[in-house]
């Protein structure tokens, strides 16, 4: 599924507070929280935002995702980082959270990201993260992703991330039919998350279970590994590939084999991240 790492080890950590790396526990990923555009100040919400966007100052941090039963990097989760020009990151939560209220320019974002993300791929396979709101987000945008996504050369896999009400459950349905019918594989992103919505559309077709990091801490609750234990199990019958996120340490990757879930993702393989800055092309 992989083929040899060349650009190990470097870093790239799921998100990076200006000023240094950060645990990946402690950082929500891309999953943009829900603000929504009447809960914000444009101009309170810029600080170097615009000229980042203006200036297409991107990066994208890679994190392997590591076959449990053989240490091995299988594929790399892309995710998107903003860099101001004094090198400082603007966190990509922040980020994605702005572009909401934009619905175009989150769209001509969102493909300009995707197209760094593929061109720079470390590896033969790469997992993607894709919001409905840009996916809908314009007239064509949906086919404009899916053919930037399915023409790559690559494997590619879609993180779908779902959102937190009813009607964003019904355009993350729309989206995994979308990539469903483009013959992309989608990944169903932070399984078990507080506030997530997961419907049995997505379930059934899903071909990956990423497992949200909120599994791992100690002390571990036997109730929800017993739901966790149920979806691997599920997922061995549908032929979804199970992913467990925020592994830390090799405890934590003890777990995952403990559950019978096949891959890890998490700050324990830090040495193999990959970053591309916005200076590197
Ligand atoms: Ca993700
Ligand atoms: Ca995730």
């Amino acid at each position: 599924m992989q083929r040899a790492l060349a650009h190990v080890p470097l870093e790239a950590a799921e998100d990076v507070a200006p000023g240094g790396d950060e645990p990946l526990a402690a950082l929500p990923g891309d999953r943009a929280p829900a603000l929504r555009p009447s809960h914000r100040d444009p101009l309170r919400a810029d600080d170097g935002l615009l000229e980042v966007l203006e200036t297409a100052r991107f990066g994208v941090a890679y994190e392997p995702i590591v076959e449990v039963s053989t240490g091995r990097t299988v594929a790399h989760e892309a995710l998107a980082r903003f860099h101001r020009a004094d090198g400082a990151l603007i966190p990509a939560a922040r980020a994605f959270a702005w572009l909401h209220g934009a619905p175009a320019l989150f769209v001509e974002t969102e493909l300009a990201l995707k197209r760094l993300q593929l061109e720079r791929a470390p590896g033969h396979t790469l997992f993607v993260n894709l919001d409905p709101d840009s996916y809908l987000g314009a007239s064509g945008a949906a086919e404009q992703f899916v053919a930037l996504l399915a023409r790559a050369g690559l494997d590619v896999v879609v993180e779908a991330i779902e959102n937190l009400d009813a009607r964003d459950a019904v355009r993350a349905g729309e989206m995994i039919s979308g990539l469903r019918d483009a013959g992309l594989p989608f990944a169903l992103d932070d399984v078990g998350a507080a506030g997530g919505i997961i419907s049995f559309e997505a379930l059934a077709h899903a071909d990956y279970l990423k497992f949200d990091r909120s599994l791992v801490p100690v002390p571990r609750d036997a109730r929800r590994l017993a739901v966790v234990q149920a979806l691997v199990g599920m997922a061995k019958h549908t032929g979804a590939r199970a992913v467990l996120e925020g592994v830390e340490t090799v405890e934590d990757l003890e777990l995952a084999r403990e559950l019978g879930v096949g891959f890890a993702q998490g700050y324990l393989f830090r040495d193999r991240f990959v970053r591309v800055g916005p200076d590197a092309r």
